[in-house]
């Protein structure tokens, strides 16, 4: 199908559309009326397995806030399905049993989410048909980092010890998990793409949380694996590392096509560390959106004005959008990108 908008996966690509693109991490979610009606009636994980309220949610902010593309309703954790790992969510994720024994690691199953995780699938393909090529669709997962490390921690995490504790106390076994999460999440990405997701992003989530020479040595490698994966499915990749940006060199290194920034930097330093030929994507503090209408439009153009440096500048928030957030200052927040002219 042709896309009526072409604006974020032109800049995906290294062009400069005529007005900057804009969409919002975890733009579909808590913070808007018409998804907590909906979550009113069906838990959490009910709605992430039923295509056509999937595809209803991740239409919301497409039909209200006027984004330039639309993410699929998922998260990242649905995967474990694939593991035969149960999380549920109240409303944060928790896994019952982590991972933590050799005991534990035998018991995992490594599945194919493309049979497994098949509801997934057929979201994307109900997205696809509600959207009728308004924006594109952008799939997604967990970094292999990322998604190990609530494997193994269970939940969300100050200390990370758990994971650390692996990593560093039992380096050959911290490898073979993270190869067999990077298959598994390469052949799900594949999965996305065949059911027609027109680009994917990466959430690294975590990995802010490590030294960058624990980055280079323990989790790069894998992440490359990915990378060079989802180069040959033909759509563009965007990777999103949280909470360190003194691994922005290293992500950039990945050869990604999109390098999410979140933030904690200047953008114009991100620039300057990724390289001024590089794509990004970023920045504006979530929290932004709970302060005055003068200062997000003030706060929104110097994000604008420092993107103009990178080769192309995807406009988004550093990081997912606060439930807190008023729906009205989201929209107010697209006006300004879409209306800015430098
Ligand atoms: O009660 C509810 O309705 C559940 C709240 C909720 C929602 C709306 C969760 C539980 N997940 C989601 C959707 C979601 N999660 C999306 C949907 C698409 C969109 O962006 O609009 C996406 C992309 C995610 C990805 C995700 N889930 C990440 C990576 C991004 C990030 O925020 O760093 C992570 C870390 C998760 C785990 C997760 N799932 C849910 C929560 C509350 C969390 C975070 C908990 C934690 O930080 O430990």
């Amino acid at each position: 199908m042709v896309l009526e908008n072409t604006s974020f996966l032109d800049a995906c690509r290294g062009r400069r559309p005529a007005r900057t693109p804009i969409w919002m991490m975890r733009q579909a979610g808590r913070y808007l009326p018409e998804y907590r009606e909906i979550r009113s009636k069906v838990s959490f994980l009910e709605l992430t397995k039923t295509p056509e309220l999937c595809a209803e949610v991740t239409l919301q902010p497409v039909d209200r806030l006027d984004v330039d593309a639309a993410i699929l309703f998922s998260d990242i954790l649905v995967v474990f399905d694939a593991m035969g790992v149960d999380v549920e969510f109240n409303p944060a994720p928790e896994i019952a049993r982590p991972v933590r024994t050799a005991a534990d690691v035998a018991r995992l199953r490594w599945g194919d989410p493309r049979e497994d995780v098949g509801y997934v699938l057929d979201a994307v393909r109900a997205c696809k048909r509600a959207l009728a090529g308004r924006v594109p669709l952008i799939g997604f997962c967990g970094a292999p980092f990322t998604t190990l490390s609530y494997l193994v921690e269970g939940k969300g995490s100050r200390e990370y010890q758990h994971i650390k504790g692996l990593m560093f106390s039992e380096p050959a076994l911290f490898h073979q998990l993270m190869a067999s999460m990077t298959e598994l999440l390469c052949t799900y990405l594949g999965g996305q793409v065949e059911a027609g997701v027109d680009a994917l992003q990466v959430f690294d989530s975590w990995a802010g949380a490590l030294a960058p020479v624990d980055y280079r040595e323990h989790v790069l490698p894998h992440m490359r694996r990915l990378v060079d994966h989802v180069r040959g499915l033909g759509v563009p990749l965007i990777v999103f590392v949280r909470g360190n940006a003194s691994l922005l060199r290293q992500s950039a290194e990945l050869g990604a096509d999109v390098i999410g920034v979140d933030w904690t930097i200047e953008l114009e330093r991100a620039i300057a560390e990724v390289g001024s030929t590089r794509v990004v994507q970023g920045n504006l503090d979530p929290q932004i959106l709970l302060g005055p209408e003068a200062l997000i439009e003030r706060r929104a153009r110097d994000v604008l004005d420092a993107g103009r440096a990178a080769r192309a500048h995807i406009f988004n928030l550093g990081h997912g959008i606060s439930r807190f957030t008023d729906p009205g200052k989201a929209r107010l927040l697209v006006d300004v990108v879409h209306g800015y002219s430098g």
